[in-house]
Order: structure tokens, then C-alpha cells, then sequence
């Protein structure tokens, strides 16, 4: 037997030697106890082996040829054998033995095959001393063996090319298969041990473990014996632990559960024509999700898309009516004027579902009914006619919990301003556009949403995000005093979202909340401390008031 080698040359350098794939099998094949591994087809499978308990996969080759509807006989061709194989090893921290069948060629094709192997992580291969292509041993008709020292050349070969010095090479005696004896059994398998093999798998199709026993008591253990005891299934597993076997290879077992579980629901479904007599018998959705790994998923969406957009829910504040576009909202309210072949509310949510956000709750009011977008969530605020937009929003945070982008229904915008929303820290963030005096040369805008910050716009600023806050005021704002215009648009995480509950219900307690606007809402929060962060902007926004801004929208458009 080989001696377990003191430096590896490992494909993860950063890994210990001994935490490697190659290096723990090749300890199970060294251990004096014996261990098991089992058989897996495709990349489920193999999660469920390992999350089994096994401590190794069987790549089996009858199992991988079986689940690609093509015989054991090399009919699938290696590519496309490695193909699945790398599915398994992705999604799998256990080693793998590759049933390499006879190596897929010559010598030269097996070390081809090695040096792959290596490079996807696969512990160990094990050929069998046939010839190609061949045939499963359990099927009647030639079963050839191969040439010995052409075999023995194919070890070696295998050995000098792999480039983690813990790959394992096992050879398979076909001997006793074959017919051709105990003897002979015991020759090859002495000559593969010579040439270089890192174990012995003997192979049997008794149902009898006589044979195998037999081989043992003689072999033993000069190097690690590996067997399959397919055939005969039913020796307790103890007689094999005190023959000294190394290594048992449950071969076919999830294959062939999977196909009687597969028939029999496909037979009933066909039968029944109806899903009740499956559901409860096959897995819940749950559980694919949970296999397939979703749950990891979410978190490296939080983690790699460096917010929680997925999480976020999004509230848009549209009751109002826009009465300065007269005759234009006598039907639907603002939020639903047709800007060139689209409601403003449906680009508005677009912009959202493009930042991730889909879970949008739109408050409605006047002429509730004519917002009949899908995808959105309608909350009623019934008393539209008398309040403002804190009480809107308020009439949403029933429904809404955790993080949320706030916009209000009557504003266009350019995506990127979300993103810088989603990227800015601070548990309440609000867009603001400093150059807002251009927008509105003429004092037009009859109340602009304005603020005042801790810094005015100046164009480094966006290299510190955390540097400025909304001042609190007391009182109207002198537009000469105006650092910006709050867009409508804010972004807040759950303790934002939670600070903002607690003071409507302070407004609704004190009778602030029918009269209040959103920036009094923001205003009486920094009063507290709780300061709303500020992003500047500088314009690629705009907001429909009346029916002039309606026209410079769609001429935007
Ligand atoms: C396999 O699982 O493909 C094997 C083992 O080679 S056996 O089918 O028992 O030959
Ligand atoms: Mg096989």
C-alpha cells in the first residue's frame, strides 16, 4: 500500500492537506475500520449521500448511464460523464470515487482522465480490467478481461499524472466475473498492487459472499480491499468487517429508489389524473427549495448585492386627486395620467421592479377604483379628501413591515437615483435635488418639498455618503435657505421604517397626522435625533402638478 504522502499539491492551496477530498479518502481507504460510501447519479443525489451521513460518493457508472436513459456500456461518452460529475462535486463536500469504467481508452486516455479528475476535485477513480467499451457486470455476454500488463500500464500511467498526490487509483478485478477463477483473481490483483493501485476492489455476482470472502482471507490486506455487495445483499455487514474490507460500495441503491419512487407516481398521476393521491408521499417544495440551496441564496443577496432590495417592500403615496389638471383627473387620479401610452404609476413601478423591488403597496384615494395596475397591492386611505401624505403612509405601515422604498405616485425619475438610495447608509435616506431652483426658474411650484441640511450640494460629497443630514426646522422654509428639494423618494431600513410608525403615532395622538406632509413627518423625527441621511441630487427627476408639468413630462418621455 502506498504511504499516505506528507505534502500534497492540492487544487485549494488554501485548504489543509488533510481537509482535502483525495487525502480524507484516502484516509477511509487506510483506516483499519471499515467504511462505507454510497451511490449517487447527479448533483441531488449526491447531496442527499452526503447529508445522509456518508462519509463518500460512488459516482457510479451503471447509476450515471441509468439516469441519462443509456445502457452501462459506454455509451455516454466521459465528457459527459465528467459533466455530471462536476455537478456532484460542486455541491458536495465528500469525496468522490468515479466508477471510470475501463479508463474510457488506453492509458493515455485514463491519464487524460486523471489530470481532469484532479482538477474537479474527485478524490479517487476506480477501473475495472476490461475492455472497452464494456459491459456491466451484472450483464450476461462478454465480459473480456484485459490484457495484465496493458492494465498494469494504465495504473502507472494514471498514478505519474495525477496533480494531487492524494488521488487514489483503485483497481478492479474483474477475475471472478470473468470466470476465470480465484487464482487468477488473486494474480491480477497483485500485479494492479505492484503497479502502483491504491486498492483492490474485487468485484462478485454471487449472491453468496463466498468468493469474496475467500479472496479476502487470501489477499490479506496488502492493500485496501474495496467490494460491492450488490449480489449478495444480505451478509450481515460484520462478516465483511472481520474480513478485513476497508471499503463497501452500496452501488445503485438511489438509482434504483428513485426509479420505483418515479413509476409509481408517474402511474398514478396518469391514472388518477389528479396530484391528491401523490402530494404528502413525494417531497414538498419546501424541501427542493431547501436542497437546492435557497436559503444560501438569500443571504448572498443580501451580502453580494450589498443591500436588501429583495427584502424591500416598496409604498407609494398616490390618493390624491391633482386637482390643478381639472378635467384631466375627473376619472382617475394623478397617479394614472397617461404618459405617452403609459400610466405614471406603471412607469413609476417599473422603476422600482427594475430595483429589485416587487412587493409594492400603493395607497390610494381619490378614484381608487380607476388604479387597477396588477402587481400591486392597493390600501384604500378613505379619508384622502382631508389629509395629506403622512396619514397615506400610515394607512400603509399596517401592511408593511422591514425595509421599504418610499416614493411619492406623482414622480418620474431616472433608476439610477434608487440605486444611490440602496447604496447610501443610514436607516432613513431621502433624495434630494440641490439644483431645484432650475427646475422651477419661475417659482412656478407653488410648495416645493424643500430642506435644509447639515452641508449644502457641493460635487465631492458623494465620496463621503454619511456626511450630511437633514436639519431639523422650526417652521416654513425660506427658499434662500433651501439646500434642496425632497424628491418624493426616500429609502429606510426596518428601524426606520419602525421610528417612522412611532412618530405618526405620536402625530396621531398629538392631531398633527391629517395636516402633515411627509418632510413635517421627516422634520419631527430629526427634531428627535433620528436625522434622515441626504443624497444629493442634481436633477433627472420631475413631479406632475399640474398640467404644464404634465406636458414637460411627456415631452421628456
Ligand atoms: C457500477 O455501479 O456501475 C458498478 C458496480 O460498476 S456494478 O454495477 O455492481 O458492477
Ligand atoms: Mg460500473
Amino acid at each position: 500500500m502506498s504511504p499516505v504522502p506528507q505534502k500534497i499539491v492540492s487544487l485549494d492551496r488554501h485548504r489543509a492537506p488533510e481537509s482535502t477530498k483525495a487525502a480524507r479518502f484516502r484516509a477511509m481507504l487506510a483506516a483499519p475500520q471499515l467504511d462505507f460510501i454510497m451511490e449517487a447519479h447527479n448533483g441531488l443525489s449526491a447531496k442527499i449521500v452526503e447529508e445522509t451521513g456518508f462519509k463518500g460518493i460512488w459516482a457510479s457508472g451503471l447509476s450515471l448511464a441509468t439516469a441519462m436513459g443509456v445502457r452501462d456500456r459506454n455509451e455516454a461518452s466521459w465528457t459527459q460523464v465528467i459533466e455530471v460529475l462536476e455537478f456532484m462535486s460542486d455541491v458536495t463536500t465528500v469525496p468522490i470515487l468515479l466508477d471510470g469504467d475501463t479508463g474510457y481508452g488506453d492509458f493515455n486516455n485514463f491519464r487524460r482522465l486523471v489530470k481532469k479528475l484532479c482538477q474537479r476535485d474527485v478524490a479517487a477513480v476506480c477501473i475495472e480490467d476490461k475492455v472497452f467499451p464494456k459491459t456491466n457486470s451484472f450483464v450476461d455476454g462478454d465480459q473480456a478481461l484485459a490484457d495484465i500488463d496493458e492494465f498494469c500500464g494504465k495504473i502507472k500511467a494514471g498514478k505519474d499524472s495525477q496533480n494531487d498526490e492524494n488521488f487514489s487509483v483503485i483497481a478492479r478485478v474483474e477475475a471472478l466475473i470473468a470466470g476465470w477463477g480465484m487464482d487468477e483473481a488473486l494474480r491480477r490483483a497483485e500485479a494492479y498492487h505492484a503497479a502502483g493501485a491504491d486498492g483492490i476492489l474485487i468485484h462478485s455476482k454471487r449472491s453468496s459472499p463466498d468468493e469474496i470472502l475467500a479472496f479476502a482471507k487470501e489477499w490479506a490486506n496488502r492493500a485496501p480491499l474495496v467490494i460491492v455487495p450488490t449480489t449478495y445483499y444480505a451478509t450481515p455487514t460484520e462478516r465483511f468487517r472481520e474480513a478485513d474490507v476497508s471499503l463497501i460500495i452500496w452501488a445503485n441503491h438511489n438509482l434504483r429508489a428513485a426509479l420505483s419512487a418515479m413509476r409509481e407516481t408517474s402511474r398514478r398521476i396518469f391514472e388518477e389524473e389528479n396530484l391528491a393521491g401523490v402530494e404528502g408521499k413525494v417531497a414538498g417544495l419546501k424541501d427542493v427549495f431547501g436542497i437546492a440551496g435557497n436559503t444560501e441564496m438569500a443571504e448572498a443577496e443580501r451580502k453580494y448585492l450589498g443591500t436588501q432590495r429583495q427584502e424591500t417592500k416598496g409604498i407609494v403615496l398616490a390618493a390624491s386627486r391633482g386637482s390643478a389638471l381639472e378635467a384631466l383627473t375627473k376619472d382617475k387620479p394623478k397617479c394614472m395620467l397617461d404618459l405617452r401610452g403609459e400610466p405614471l404609476l406603471r412607469r413609476l413601478v417599473q422603476s422600482f421592479n427594475n430595483a429589485g423591488v416587487r412587493d409594492i403597496s400603493v395607497v390610494c384615494g381619490y378614484k381608487h377604483a380607476a388604479v387597477d395596475l396588477p402587481n400591486i397591492r392597493k390600501t384604500v386611505n378613505e379619508a384622502y379628501a382631508t389629509t395629506g401624505e403622512a396619514a397615506s403612509l400610515a394607512c400603509a405601515l399596517d401592511d408593511v413591515q422591514g425595509p421599504a422604498l418610499i416614493a411619492y405616485g406623482d414622480i418620474l425619475f431616472r433608476d439610477y437615483i434608487l440605486d444611490l438610495l440602496f447604496d447610501a447608509p443610514g436607516d432613513i435616506v431621502l433624495a434630494v435635488d440641490a439644483k431645484w431652483r432650475e427646475n422651477h426658474p419661475d417659482g412656478r411650484k407653488a410648495a416645493p418639498d424643500l430642506v435644509v441640511c447639515s452641508q449644502p450640494y457641493r460635487e465631492d460629497l458623494f465620496l463621503d455618503d454619511t456626511a450630511v443630514e437633514l436639519e431639523p426646522v422650526d417652521g416654513p422654509i425660506d427658499p434662500a435657505q433651501a439646500h434642496g428639494e425632497w424628491t418624493g423618494l426616500a429609502r429606510v431600513t426596518a428601524e426606520g421604517l419602525e421610528a417612522i410608525r412611532r412618530e405618526i403615532a405620536a402625530m396621531a395622538e398629538d392631531g398633527a397626522l391629517p395636516n402633515a406632509g411627509l418632510p413635517n413627518l421627516f422634520n419631527r423625527l430629526a427634531h428627535r435625533g433620528v436625522r434622515a441621511k441626504i443624497v444629493y441630487i442634481t436633477g433627472h427627476w420631475l413631479d406632475v402638478n399640474d398640467a404644464f408639468d404634465l406636458a414637460w413630462a411627456r415631452n421628456v418621455l
